[in-house]
């Protein structure tokens, strides 16, 4: 079958922590492709169409005030069912919750840190994707 693409972010906790690498040599081991690579800093109106599904919901504004506090690392990644194989990776939202193995498992802070503080985005859907891949690299 066609290979798919999936939109990864390196949040910026992961950036200040130099996370980058790690997360990024993760990804490439498992046999996934890097085919765009962005260090840049998101700013309110796009990550209130990032995060459309989110925006109003109780946890949106410290959410996005997170996601805008740093440069973060906007990644397509391409692979055999790289969108189902990407959230595999990366574990559960919530990383007291993530699997150890997963990169929030192993690697999100365990120490008073709130759920947003989980170091990566991976699309859900192919139809997340689509969208998020245009929005992020238009
Ligand atoms: O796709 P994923 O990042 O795993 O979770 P979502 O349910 O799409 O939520 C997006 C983002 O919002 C999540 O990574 C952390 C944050 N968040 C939160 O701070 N508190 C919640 N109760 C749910 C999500
Ligand atoms: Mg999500």
């Amino acid at each position: 079958s066609q290979p798919q693409q999936t939109l990864v972010l390196v949040k910026p906790d992961g950036v200040a922590r130099n996370l980058v690498g790690e997360i990024l040599a993760r990804i490439e081991a498992k046999g996934y492709r890097i085919v765009a690579l962005e260090l840049r800093t998101a700013d309110a109106e796009l990550l209130e169409q990032h995060y459309a599904e989110h925006v109003g919901k109780p946890f949106y504004a410290p959410l996005a005030e997170f996601m805008a506090s740093g440069p973060l690392v906007a990644a397509v990644i391409e692979g055999h069912r790289v969108i189902e194989g990407i959230r595999t990776l990366i574990g559960a939202t919530d990383p007291t919750l993530a699997l150890p193995g997963s990169v929030r498992g192993d690697l999100a802070s365990a120490t008073d840190a709130p759920v947003h503080r989980n170091l990566v985005h991976a699309s859900d859907s192919p139809e997340a994707a689509a969208r998020e891949i245009a929005l992020w690299f238009a």
